[in-house]
């Protein structure tokens, strides 16, 4: 599984910055995003170091998707997106992949998984 010592997320699988995390598995990754569009915005990201999609191994990416669905089911929102970005003009900023899990703000059901009190 390849590393990059100056990516903030492969930083973030060492345990050498702090995240919240919500699950870990052998390949995958899920944590709540610094920076949430919405309460409960989380991500799932492959451990390899990988800056694109097509460069994720497939079976780390197959693990990707169940766990977005498992982090969806877990908020509890009705509506939300799942976005992945590649490349800056797509609006990507950290180069490591990473799938967003986004409620909607205007879900109504509760959300279970809260943001850290600072
Ligand atoms: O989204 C990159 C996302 O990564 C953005 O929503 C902020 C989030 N981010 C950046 N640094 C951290 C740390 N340290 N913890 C948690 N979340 C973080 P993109 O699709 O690349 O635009």
């Amino acid at each position: 599984m390849s590393s990059n010592a100056a990516c903030i997320f492969c930083k973030i699988i060492k345990g050498e910055i702090p995240s919240f995390k919500l699950f870990e598995s052998e390949r995958v990754l899920a944590f709540m995003d610094i920076q949430p569009l919405a309460r409960g915005h989380a991500l799932v990201i492959p451990k390899t170091h990988a800056a694109k999609l097509l460069d994720v191994p497939d079976n780390e990416l197959e693990e990707c998707m169940p766990v977005a669905k498992r982090i969806a089911k877990a908020i509890g929102a009705n509506d939300y997106n799942i976005l992945q970005n590649n490349g800056r003009l797509a609006h990507q900023e950290v180069d490591h992949v990473h799938f967003h899990v986004i409620p909607k703000p205007d879900a109504k059901q509760g959300l279970q998984i809260g943001w850290p009190q600072q």
